[in-house]
């Protein structure tokens, strides 16, 4: 189902030569074009001799092997990209010259790459970690990259520690592990000792940090930025992307089984929902805000570990962005992709926010170095959509080589021969924002409150969430081996919220409470909760997109099963068979279906709800099979709904869960009962399970 890849499609790059070796086939040839006959066996003296130097072919093939591999990202290494387009549904003509913004309607091209931030390239989707939210947009006035993630604020208010922070983050140097996780003792020490990380803290402590899927999580910008309009006024920016599938997180204990069960989770769920057709869908919106806003706001809104509440300015939507293709080739188009803070277009421009300044240096470096030359820019997947004309030449791998006599600028060569040409009225321009200052290494005042917000953010969750924070705060920390790093950071929650930090010393053992760390600012309790910082406030109002793993055996009740297949198909819901063995299973009433999963490598935990369609005997069976007894007990461990046939109470009492049923266990009877499980689904969680 998943496999996109046309077996007619000949794989090659495109050449004429060599076609039609027999049938519809082309000929295998080497780099150079030159057609081979064995491709099986090196060139010997001898059936039983050495391999001879002089055999070209083979070189050919293990040279082009030996130096395959390109260096992984050092950040986001790990990503999924896809591509789509962007369409303008307001039009901005007062607020930005962006060309982008002039015409409603109009759709740009896209490509987004997702990813995790620490782990290696072959590291686990479900990473507790912060994802990346990398958007490309193709604009007809050159390349506009916003390179975001789904969480708003970072970690670090100036770029000159993003080399420790990432250190620290990621496996300790000596040992080389923990792969794709925070949860050691140099990450929480740099933290730890670094109190702006505060807020951000809070935010990947949270479910944000454990996605369903790319397809429900927000995108952020995070750094204000500027919007300049044609006569030069310019205003403050907050990117966001908010996806139309609504927010939506897994639990750390089904984030743990489903690194085990499917590490490729998120990518999975991105390529099969673009592939079915169910394209994922973001609206693009701004929080514009003047310098009169900027000046009276609580804090600095070149301060990157702080959000502005959209409570008090609204996020306007401005587009919407559509993925609705996988890509080709994963390495021409994910991996070769370089986002660039600093790809901006004219219209809009960068802040002084020191986080954005320092971003604008590093990723032109990195791609140099990760691409191998200057010329990246010249990869389909980098090159801008839009006409392009400057006098950058030669280089490694020059693809795009002007020709002519100009190659410099000015030059007497006349209007045709020599060249491009500057263009004041259509160019890019800086705003000409005054600035003054002695030169200094200093951090603002303005930047020095750290904790106000992370109680904000804490405030503003569920009890749930706020369960989960305190949960996932023990976790990494009863991971950290040093007694002193764990009380440094509940001195710091302490700072927070008291709750909170009794909750996580408490489950750390660390009692008496130490004293709060020593603060540069006190922390303000009088900002109020935002409904917006939550996920459950602001979860999907339908069960489209999501999936239920059906549990089902030989002699399941056929109309059951249409009835649910019907009552799913219309919500826009999937479902895959669950069974005791691959192949084929039949209904009562003699009907076959096609299994999509056996049992053990289907777990309940790749499902957003489960039903339970077995033959009696079927449920005796399963009842006698550990991943079945799984399937149902972790189901309704994570609080998911649970349809089940009357015949599967075999399967649910050796589950331990007959005694417990609750208003989120509905038997299936008919038509009347598939549809009401579908509603039930769409609130993703029976919570009140949770107690
Ligand atoms: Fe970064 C990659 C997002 C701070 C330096 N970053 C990278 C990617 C994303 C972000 C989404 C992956 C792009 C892709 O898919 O190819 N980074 C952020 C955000 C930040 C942030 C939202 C804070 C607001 N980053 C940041 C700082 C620095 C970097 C402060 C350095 C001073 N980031 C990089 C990098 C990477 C990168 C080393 C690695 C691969 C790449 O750029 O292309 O340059």
């Amino acid at each position: 189902m998943d496999n996109n890849s046309d077996p007619k499609k000949p794989r090659g790059n495109g050449g004429e030569h060599h076609q039609q070796a027999t049938g519809n086939t082309s000929t295998l040839t080497t780099q150079q074009g030159g057609p081979i006959a064995d491709d099986q066996n090196s060139l010997k003296a001898g059936a039983r001799g050495p391999t001879l130097l002089e055999d070209h072919i083979f070189r050919d093939k293990i040279f082009h092997f030996d130096h395959e591999r390109i260096s992984e990202r050092v950040v986001h290494a790990r990503g999924f990209g896809a591509h789509g387009y962007f369409e303008t549904t307001e039009t901005l003509e007062d607020i930005t010259s962006a060309d982008i913004f002039q015409r409603k309607g109009e759709r740009t091209p896209a490509f987004v790459r997702f990813s995790t931030v620490a782990g290696n390239k072959g590291s686990a989707d479900l990473a507790r970690d912060v994802r990346g939210f990398a958007v490309k947009l193709y604009t007809k006035e050159g390349n506009w990259d916003i390179v975001g993630n789904n969480i708003p604020v970072f970690f670090i208010q100036d770029a000159i520690k993003f080399p420790d922070l990432i250190h620290a983050a990621k496996q300790e140097p000596d040992r080389g592990f923990p792969q794709a996780q925070t949860a050691h003792d140099n990450f929480w020490d740099f933290v730890s000792l670094m109190p702006e990380s505060m807020n951000m803290l809070m935010w990947i402590m949270s479910d944000r940090a454990i996605p369903r899927s790319f397809r429900f999580m927000e995108g952020f910008g995070v750094h204000s930025f500027r919007l300049v309009n044609k006569e030069g006024k310019s205003q403050f920016v907050k990117f966001h992307w908010k996806p139309k599938q609504g927010l939506q997180s897994v639990l750390w204990d089904e984030a743990l089984k489903i690194n085990g069960a499917d590490p490729d989770f998120h990518r999975r769920d991105l390529w099969s929902a673009i592939q079915r057709g169910d394209y994922p869908e973001w609206h693009l919106g701004m929080q514009i805000f003047d310098e009169e806003f900027a000046e009276q706001f609580e804090f600095d809104v070149l301060d990157a570990t702080k959000i502005i509440p959209e409570e008090q300015v609204p996020v306007r939507i401005v587009g919407r962005l559509v993925l609705d293709k996988v890509v080709d080739n994963f390495f021409a188009e994910t991996e070769q992709v370089a986002f660039c803070t600093q790809n901006i277009v004219k219209g809009i421009d960068f802040s002084n926010d020191p986080l954005l300044q320092g971003r604008n240096f590093s990723y032109l470096d990195t791609q140099l170095k990760r691409l191998g030359g200057p010329n990246f820019t010249h990869l389909p997947i980098n090159a801008p959509k839009c006409p392009m004309h400057h006098f950058q030449q030669d280089g490694h791998m020059a693809m795009c080589n002007p020709t002519g006599r100009a190659n410099y600028e000015p030059n007497s060569w006349g209007e045709e021969d020599g060249g491009p040409r500057e263009c004041p009225v259509k160019g890019f321009e800086s705003f000409p924002e005054e600035v003054e200052g002695t030169k200094q290494r200093v951090r603002s005042e303005t930047f020095a409150d750290h904790y106000s917000q992370a109680r904000q953010f804490y405030i503003s969750q569920t009890d749930i969430e706020q369960q989960h924070i305190i949960n996932a705060f023990s976790f990494e920390l009863s991971k950290v081996k040093t007694p002193a790093i764990r009380k440094r950071m509940v001195s710091h929650l302490l700072n927070i919220d008291q709750q909170l930090a009794e909750n996580v010393a408490e489950k750390l053992g660390i009692d008496p409470l130490p004293e709060p760390a020593d603060a540069a600012m006190p922390t303000r309790d009088d900002l109020p909760a935002s409904d917006k910082l939550s996920i459950l406030k602001n979860g999907p109002d339908s069960f489209k997109g999501r999936k239920v793993g059906v549990l089902m055996t030989d002699g399941f009740d056929a109309d059951i099963f249409k009835s649910l297949e019907k009552s799913l198909k219309a919500e826009g819901a999937m479902f895959e068979v669950v069974a005791p063995h691959t192949g084929e299973i039949t209904s009562s009433a003699g009907d076959s279906i096609k299994v999509d999963e056996k049992v053990d490598g289907g777990p309940s935990v790749l499902f957003d709800a489960i039903v339970i369609l077995t033959g009696s005997d079927g449920a005796k069976m399963l009842a006698e099979m550990p991943p079945a007894l799984t399937f149902v007990s972790d189901a309704f461990n994570h609080m998911k709904f649970i349809g089940y046939a009357e015949d599967a109470m075999p399967l649910l009492k050796k589950a331990g869960i007959s005694e417990m049923l609750d208003e989120g266990c509905l038997q299936l009877t008919n038509t009347k009962t598939t549809d009401e499980f579908t509603q039930n689904c769409r609130d993703i969680r029976f919570w009140q399970r949770a107690g």
